[in-house]
């Protein structure tokens, strides 16, 4: 292959602009013509044929808009543009990350009973054992006490100090799994350079009882290592003794050099590789606080429902892969239908930051507008992903979904069984997010609005005005995410899915899902604006609205 055959993967441009063309053309069909009320009506199969499933963990992608001509011309797009290839060539260590020369595999972090994966002729799975073995022993030496803090007491409470994919992943796992959390220790999570976050966290935690994770891919980010000089300084305070940070502090990160400059013995310190990225880290030595919390086999459980969803992905055919599927529907969406966002919509409390894990993993990942080699991109990439937990949401923003002028697809999950003994919430709480899914399909007509209203008390001329109020277009589009219950391997499971989908869609949408060079202004702009807002150094070379907000803020700050 030439480098541009390279970067393109075996797509075929001419297939691509085919499947594209028969999409748009489908796409004003269906816009006229699909109602999904009467699809369901006309088709008494359309539930089965539009629904996949990997064991208990099922999907019930029929409320989309969707018909089979749809579905087929979707399968062809993914074929054209080599998905399945470029699925091969992630699982198997290529260098698929082109702008850092960097291969993919937070998938090794969880190939548990599978082969060699090899990166530059080399396997990494002995280094990912090692790596997990240390990870359990050290797990156990704080769960037993025998790993004991400088003053020589049990450790109660972790302190996570990360950012980004050092944070997200296990805040999302920690709340996820609070049904399996182990007694006598808990996990808290300090991320913004806010210091509030770590004034807070620390407020209420004993110094003698607490454990610190520094967790960072490259141990230079600065709020992490602003978090981590000031709980260092907080505990030397409290304990009075430098010697103490031996006992409180340990480090996760692939710059192990850098741990030791902070004051961190390396004994205490857990690696990880330059092929796992920040966002796809969890499953990695990342994972520590979750460790911590619920203790190594339930890790295991996590990595080994990852792993099923990844034979699943890696060879079922396109049209019953799960992550393909919801790729390929939302590339529709947002592609086709010009949908804007995608709505993740959990009815199950555990799940309150997935949205938010989500985002990240989603938007850093394909909120691109150049391909791989660097093109110009002149069609809609990565979408909005937004949610909230169900109730909650329906109390909230679910009007603009039902009644707004935006098409919103959503992802509604649930599980069957609640961990917890209140049967008559479960019961509600799936109700209600059954109620939500047929109410976006069915909507209400305008004929249903006035037949209910006309038992009323009102007024022909109020019906009139109220009407249309009332009325519900419908033929909103969702997916039933349904699984037995939220147990660590059905939490692997999840995220592995939406892993899988992000790459689906990268690969469509051509572009590096495993680089953020859109974060990287920012951090720049951040540190030439700091002498400037500490008064050192002079800020009227700067536009002339930061600049003014600078002098406000030096006139507030007296
Ligand atoms: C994730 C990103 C980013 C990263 C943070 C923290 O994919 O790269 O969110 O995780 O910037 O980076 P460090 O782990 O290097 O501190």
């Amino acid at each position: 292959m030439n480098e541009l055959e390279w970067a393109e993967g075996g797509m075929s441009a001419d297939k691509m602009t085919a499947s594209w063309e028969k999409l748009d053309q489908l796409g004003a069909e269906v816009s006229e013509k699909l109602n999904l009320r009467k699809a369901f009506a006309d088709d008494p199969a359309r539930f089965e044929r539009y629904s996949a499933a990997l064991n208990d963990l099922f999907v019930d992608y029929s409320k989309n808009l969707v018909n089979d001509d749809v579905m087929a011309a979707l399968v062809e797009l993914a074929k054209a543009a080599n998905v399945e290839g470029w699925r091969d060539r992630m699982f198997a260590g290529d260098k698929i990350n082109v702008t850092e020369n960097r291969a993919v595999l937070h998938t090794a972090l969880r190939n548990l009973d599978g082969g060699p994966v090899e990166v530059d002729g080399e396997d990494v799975m002995p280094a990912v054992k090692e790596v997990l073995g240390r990870l359990k022993d050290f797990a156990a030496r704080v769960h037993s006490g025998e790993w004991k803090g400088h003053t020589g007491k049990k450790i109660t409470d972790v302190v996570n100090i990360g950012i980004g994919g050092s944070d997200l992943g296990p805040v999302m796992v920690n709340e996820a799994l609070r049904p399996y959390h182990i007694d006598g220790i808990r996990c808290h999570f300090v991320s913004n350079v806010d210091g509030a976050h770590i004034v807070d966290t620390l407020k209420f935690l004993d110094a003698e009882t607490t454990l610190f994770i520094i967790a960072s891919k490259t141990f230079t980010t600065d709020e992490t290592l602003t978090n981590a000089y000031s709980a260092r300084d907080w505990l030397v305070g409290m304990l009075k003794d430098e010697a103490a940070v031996a006992k409180h502090f340990v480090a996760v990160s692939t710059a192990l050099d850098k741990v030791a400059a902070f004051g961190i013995d390396t004994d205490n310190a857990f690696g990880f590789w330059d092929w796992v990225g920040g966002r796809y880290s969890l499953w990695s030595a990342i994972g520590l606080p979750i460790i911590l919390a619920v203790g190594y086999e339930k890790f295991e459980e996590l990595l080994r429902g990852a792993q099923s969803m990844d034979n699943h992905f890696k060879t079922a055919p396109i049209a019953t892969n799960i992550p393909m599927i919801l790729g390929l529907i939302g590339v529709w969406y947002r592609n086709v239908l010009g949908a804007s966002s995608q709505a993740i919509l959990p009815y199950d409390q555990h799940l309150s930051r997935l949205p938010a894990y989500l985002q990240q993993a989603d938007m850093e990942s394909n909120g691109k507008s150049v391909t791989r080699d660097g093109k110009p991109i002149a069609y809609e990439t990565g979408p909005i992903i937004w949610g909230e937990p169900g109730t909650n949401g329906q109390h909230a923003f679910y009007q603009l979904i039902h009644q707004g002028t935006e098409l919103i697809p959503v992802d509604f999950i649930m599980a069957a069984n609640a961990l917890h003994p209140l049967a008559n919430h479960h019961d509600k709480l799936v109700s209600n997010c059954l109620a939500q899914a047929e109410a976006l399909m069915r909507g209400k007509t305008e004929a249903e609005v006035r037949e209910e209203l006309s038992g009323s008390d009102l007024s022909p001329a109020e019906i009139d005005v109220l009407a249309p109020q009332k009325v519900f277009d419908g033929n909103k589009p969702s997916n039933m995410i349904l699984y037995k219950q939220l147990d660590p391997f059905t939490l692997g499971r999840l995220v592995a899915m939406y892993e899988h989908k992000i790459f689906v869609q990268g690969i469509i949408w051509n572009v590096n899902s495993y680089d953020q060079w859109g974060v990287e202004l920012g951090k720049q702009l951040a540190k030439e604006l700091l002498p400037m807002v500490e008064g050192k150094e002079d800020a009227s070379t700067r536009d002339a609205s930061t600049a003014g907000l600078i002098k406000r803020l030096h006139g507030l700050r007296g």
